[in-house]
C-alpha cells in the first residue's frame, strides 16, 4: 500500500494508522505547500486535491475515515477493528466516522455560526463535546479495553484539537490523549509527520 502525505497535515491519522499495522507500507510526500496536491496524476487519486490518500494495486482511497477503514479491513491480522458480527462492531463504526463531526463543531465554534441543533448534523459543539467525553472517560480505549482504528481517529482529533485550543483540556480527554501518546506507532508517526 502506498500513502500519499504531507508533514504537518491531517494526514498524520492516516500515517499514525499505517504506523500501528506493523506492516510495511510505502510513503509518498505530496507537497501541499508547493502546490502538489494540484497536478493531475494526484487528483487522479484524489479528486478533492488534499493528502491524505491511499493506494492498493488498483484500489484509490480518500478520506481519513475512509482509508482507516480500508486499512482495518484489508490487514485484519493487525486486529484494529472488531470484525462484522462483534458487539463492539457498531460503536467502532460510529466512532470511527464521527471526525468530521468534530470537524463541523470545532468549526461552529471558531466562527460563531448560529444554528439550531436539530439542523446541524452535528448537533452542536457542547453535544459532540460531551459525547466524546462520555467516549473515553473511566475506560481505556472507545471500545473497552481493545484499542482500534476509532481510537486513532479520535486520538488524533482531540491531540489536534487540544493542541491549537479549539477544544477545550478536558481531564478525560488529556488523559486519552496522554495514553494515545503513549503508544510507539503515535511516537513514530509524529517523528515522520512533524517534520
Ligand atoms: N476530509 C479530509 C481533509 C484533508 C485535508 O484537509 N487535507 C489538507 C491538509 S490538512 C490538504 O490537503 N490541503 C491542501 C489543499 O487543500 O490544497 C480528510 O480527513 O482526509
Amino acid at each position: 500500500m502506498k500513502l500519499y502525505w504531507c508533514p504537518q497535515s491531517r494526514a498524520i491519522t492516516a500515517l499514525w494508522m499505517m504506523e500501528e499495522t506493523g506492516m510495511p507500507y510505502e510513503r509518498e510526500l505530496v507537497d501541499i505547500r508547493s502546490g502538489a496536491q494540484a497536478k493531475p496524476e494526484y487528483a487522479a487519486v484524489n479528486p478533492m486535491m488534499k493528502v491524505p490518500a491511499l493506494e492498493d494495486g488498483p484500489v484509490k482511497v480518500a478520506e481519513s475515515g475512509a482509508i482507516l477503514a480500508y486499512v482495518a479491513e484489508r490487514l485484519p491480522e493487525a486486529g484494529l477493528a472488531p470484525p462484522v458480527g462483534d458487539e463492539k462492531r457498531g460503536d467502532y463504526l460510529r466512532w470511527l466516522f464521527f471526525g468530521p463531526m468534530i470537524e463541523a463543531a470545532i468549526t461552529q465554534k471558531v466562527t460563531n455560526l448560529e444554528m439550531a441543533s436539530s439542523t446541524a448534523g452535528w448537533g452542536s459543539y457542547e453535544r459532540v463535546v460531551d459525547v466524546l467525553e462520555a467516549g473515553v472517560i473511566d475506560k481505556p480505549w472507545l471500545l473497552g479495553d481493545r484499542f482500534s482504528a476509532a481510537d486513532v481517529m479520535i486520538g488524533s482529533n482531540l491531540n489536534y484539537g487540544m493542541m491549537f485550543k479549539l477544544i477545550e483540556p478536558r481531564p478525560a480527554f488529556a488523559a486519552y490523549v496522554e495514553r494515545c501518546a503513549a503508544r510507539p506507532a503515535f511516537q513514530r508517526s509524529r517523528q515522520l509527520g512533524d517534520g
